[in-house]
């Protein structure tokens, strides 16, 4: 028998709720005992069956593809809660195999329903949101696979059949993108030809998710195209929003907020409050960003459109028309990565906008790490470079030299779509859609690795344990690797020292009564702390304190670091920058 825990997160009024809605199901005779419909593994739940959210019909919304059919209160995650089990022997051995195959609990996934509900996670204003129907264009949602395992894939079919209004809806289209596990062979299409909607495609070779995705939208029949992942769950109302926004605005390319499925619990951790929108680093690394302020002015109500400067990627709805008339993808990339940037970029440079929906919320499993090589980002990023980018590719360069050597193929009929559609320079793009990023100076002779003349061979090294705190660790020296990253510093006409390969940006400071070097967020107006003047002769002053950087050994432990201490004319005293080179 499997030993379980469940954590629940049921508020108790609503707890309260459910009992007395038991007992009276209890009195009306109408408990039974069934067999919970799941993954592979199917695993029996004796338990009286109720609805968890009772169907009552509500004015205006329209029925789903599929009803969920009944689920048994106390089935595992069935809300959309954290499920940890606990194993022990060969059950926890098969936990771990599972995630090591998928970097997702797999073993979890398949014990958890296919039809699960989730609990509510968008602004409370967007029930009350109305839509004619009957005037929204339809949609094909094209799901692209590659050796997903079977229940978070049929999870995925599951929630969109089961939540998209079904006069919406015109197809899901699954492209198996050469997948060699079994359990997508006859099984599969086995499974899916039971499905109303739902076509399976498959790809003759291994084509890599933008070409899959093409692949689906070459048969698509909808007017608009629907891409999402295919370990995702859609909250209830996630469609709507998407198609009456392109019903409004051919031109705007709309993406659903993106909730978190944990990859262990599978809890929904989705939250009603602002979304967060689409940013990048000069590593050319999807972020995520705060709305600002000057776009939150723009929104005529909390659950207006967002505009986002750019995409995650995988979960994005756009006219099918317009998608052409942009030029769909970049058919140069392969697997995974980039296409993200690029599409994102082109949408703005071409004259469309890319938005997110605060009403339209969907949740996608993140795995625990990749699940498999993605080693071809790197040319993606820098076709979307090269085509995109102008004279600002060099800042990518420089903080990714490698991306300066990597083959990319060949750009010229992406350039001339450029050209033909008369897209904006990235110029604009910066200043006009994502004004918040930083954009570097990189004057020669003030980037790249910042070394030492009297440890040689050293140069200054920061690396934040957390990439989500950026700020409040010491900055180290280790030996120059010529890589960009960690190592890549810029000292601005402002006198900061600048670690601007990440968002948010972080700047050399030295706190009060201090001799070692912490990393602070930059700031607009330079903080005095933050200042260090670098002579001529590679002399670092730091201006507040008059001291001088020095290349010194730890104290405690191995290796060195800059401290500050008193001017003494010495070479460990002196830095310069070096551009790296690969
Ligand atoms: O070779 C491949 N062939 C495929 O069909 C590789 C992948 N795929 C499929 C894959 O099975 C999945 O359905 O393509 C989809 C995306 O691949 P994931 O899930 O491995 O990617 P991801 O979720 O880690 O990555 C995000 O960035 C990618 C950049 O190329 C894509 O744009 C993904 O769609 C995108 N995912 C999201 O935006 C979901 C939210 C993640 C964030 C932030
Ligand atoms: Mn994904």
């Amino acid at each position: 028998m499997l030993g379980r825990a469940v954590r629940r997160r049921c508020p108790r009024g609503l707890r309260r709720g459910r009992e007395a809605l038991l007992a009276l199901l209890a009195l009306a005779g109408l408990g039974a005992v069934l067999r919970a419909r799941s993954g592979s593994g199917t695993v029996e739940t004796r338990a009286t069956v109720h609805p968890v959210t009772p169907r009552t019909p509500r004015l205006g919304r329209r029925e789903p593809v599929l009803s969920r059919p009944p689920l048994a209160a106390n089935a595992l995650g069935a809300q959309g809660e954290a499920v940890r089990l606990q194993l022990q022997g060969e059950e926890l051995r098969l936990q771990e195999e599972s995630v090591k195959l998928h970097q997702i609990n797999i073993y979890l996934s398949d014990r958890i329903s296919l039809h699960r509900r989730l609990p509510e996670r968008w602004n409370p204003l967007c029930r009350e949101e109305k839509y004619d129907y009957e005037n929204l264009p339809k949609t094909s949602v094209i799901i692209a696979f590659y050796n997903e395992a079977w229940s978070t894939l049929l999870r995925t079919v599951y929630s969109v059949l089961e939540t998209s209004p079904d006069i919406l809806l015109e197809e899901v289209i699954l492209v198996d993108d050469y997948s060699d596990r079994e359990h997508l062979k006859e099984r599969l299409a086995n499974e899916l030809s039971r499905l109303p909607k739902v076509r399976l495609i498959r790809a003759s070779k291994r084509e890599g998710l933008v070409r899959a995705r093409l692949l689906g939208a070459s048969v698509a029949k909808g007017e608009v195209l629907t891409f999402l992942d295919c370990h995702c769950e859609c909250h209830e109302g996630w469609l709507e929003p998407l198609l009456r926004r392109i019903h409004e605005k051919e031109s705007a390319v709309v993406c659903p907020v993106i909730d978190v499925i944990d990859w262990n619990t599978f809890e929904y951790l989705g939250n009603s409050g602002e979304p967060q929108i689409g940013g990048f680093d000069w590593r050319l690394v999807f972020t995520w960003h705060v709305v600002p302020q000057r776009e939150r002015e723009l929104m005529r109500s909390p659950i207006d459109v967002i505009r986002s400067p750019t995409m995650a990627g995988g979960l994005f709805a756009v006219s099918k028309r317009y998608f052409e008339y942009l030029g769909s993808y970049d058919t140069g990339m392969e697997v995974w990565g980039g296409e993200n940037l690029e599409f994102s970029f082109r949408i703005w440079q071409c004259g469309g906008t890319l938005e997110t929906h605060p009403c339209s919320h969907v949740g996608h499993v993140f795995p625990k790490q990749a699940p498999y090589s993605r080693s071809k980002a790197l040319a993606n990023s820098v076709r979307a470079a090269e085509v995109w980018m102008d004279e600002f590719k060099e800042l990518y360069y420089h903080r990714n030299p490698r991306a300066r050597l990597e083959p990319f193929g060949d750009v010229t009929e992406r350039k001339k779509l450029r050209t033909k559609l008369q897209c904006k320079d990235f110029r604009w793009f910066l200043e006009t859609v994502y004004p918040e990023l930083h954009v570097p100076e990189d004057r020669p002779g003030f980037f790249g690795m910042f070394q030492n003349k009297g440890l040689r061979g050293y140069c200054l090294d920061y690396n934040p344990p957390n990439e989500n705190q950026i700020d409040g660790h010491q900055v180290l020296l280790y030996l120059c690797h010529g890589m960009g990253q960690n190592q890549f510093f810029e000292y601005t006409s402002q006198k900061e020292i600048r670690y601007n390969t990440r968002q948010p940006e972080a700047c050399i400071a030295v706190e009060e009564g201090k001799d070692v070097l912490i990393m602070h967020l930059c700031r607009d107006t330079v903080p005095e702390n933050q200042e260090f003047i670098l002579h001529e002769d590679g002399t670092l002053v730091h201006k507040q304190t008059r001291k001088c950087v020095k290349a010194t050994k730890k104290e405690l432990g191995h290796g060195f670091a800059p401290l500050l201490g008193e001017c003494t004319n010495s070479d460990s005293e002196r830095w310069f920058f070096k551009e790296h080179v690969s």
